[in-house]
């Protein structure tokens, strides 16, 4: 049900790998957005979003946020496809979250993985300059095999709690993203910061390529009614600098991978 601020992970399918339990909880960051139980994976209107990453970076703690579900046994039972429906700028979609990466004896091979999703979540660890070069990496593969399709990519710095072990500068995850045209966000699930941010920058990412024009300036024209004057203005400046020069125009695009509410 739309507004109860309830999520839930549904059971398993043939498609939608390892087993899934039901569970209750309502965003840890607290939001005017309300979430309900989500359709079948065969519904197009369901998004397919896929986490990707090197082990042990937390794309397993991300997916359960997105879930609702409790780490323990609660998550051992859960498994590894989590199916929710989140409002994102007043209207509900429906997403399945699968954790499914390098997992399960290599049922899911990578070139499936790589074929299936709407969105791909490619996650590293801020504290492990390894799992940002496999970033990278995933980054071309997924080029690669999706080499016609304009699939979002948003490519996430995980554990940004961890401040004195960090290898990771935010810097140098912007400008991965920009050298790999994807989005950008940084997140410690330890402390469920940025969480939902994702999720919900992953359904407008989405959005902007698969709606009309006019359900997406709609739906922009309701988010800049609610922005500040001085957002509006920093906006409308940087355009303007954007234009006057070509390395403004990196810089703008650098400042632009943050916003995952625009192209
Ligand atoms: N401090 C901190 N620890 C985290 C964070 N996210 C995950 N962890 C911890 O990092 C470890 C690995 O997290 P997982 O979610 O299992 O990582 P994974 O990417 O699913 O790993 P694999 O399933 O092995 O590929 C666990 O001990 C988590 O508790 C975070 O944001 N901050
Ligand atoms: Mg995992």
């Amino acid at each position: 049900m739309a507004g109860t601020g309830l999520p839930r992970v549904l059971g398993q399918s043939a498609e939608s790998g390892p087993g899934t339990q039901a569970t209750r909880r309502a965003w840890p960051e607290g939001s005017s957005d309300s979430l309900s139980s989500g359709g079948s994976d065969s519904d197009e209107s369901v998004y397919k979003v896929l986490l990707l990453g090197a082990p042990g970076v937390g794309k397993s703690a991300l997916a359960r946020i997105f879930g609702g579900v409790e780490d323990g046994p609660e998550a051992e039972a859960a498994g590894h496809t989590y199916d929710r429906s989140i409002m994102v700028d007043g209207e509900e979609a429906s997403l399945m979250v699968y954790d499914i990466w390098e997992q399960d004896g290599g049922r899911w091979l990578p070139g499936h993985c790589m074929a299936m999703g709407d969105a791909y979540v490619i996650v590293y660890s801020v504290t492990d300059k390894g799992s940002f070069e496999k970033a990278s990496e995933l980054r071309v593969q997924l080029r690669r095999a999706r080499q016609t399709d304009d699939v979002p990519i948003i490519l996430v710095g995980n554990k940004s709690d961890l401040v004195r072990s960090r290898e990771v500068s935010v810097d140098e995850g912007r400008a991965c993203a920009v050298v790999f045209d994807c989005k950008f966000i940084e997140t410690s699930a330890a402390l469920h910061h940025n969480v939902q941010a994702l999720f919900e920058g992953v359904v407008r990412q989405i959005r902007l390529r698969k709606d009309s024009k006019e359900a997406n300036a709609r739906r922009q024209a309701g988010t800049r009614r609610r922005e500040s004057l001085g957002k509006k203005a920093k906006r409308f400046l940087g355009r303007i600098v954007a234009r006057n020069s070509r390395k403004m125009a990196f810089r703008a695009k650098s400042k632009s991978c943050h916003d995952l509410s625009v192209l």
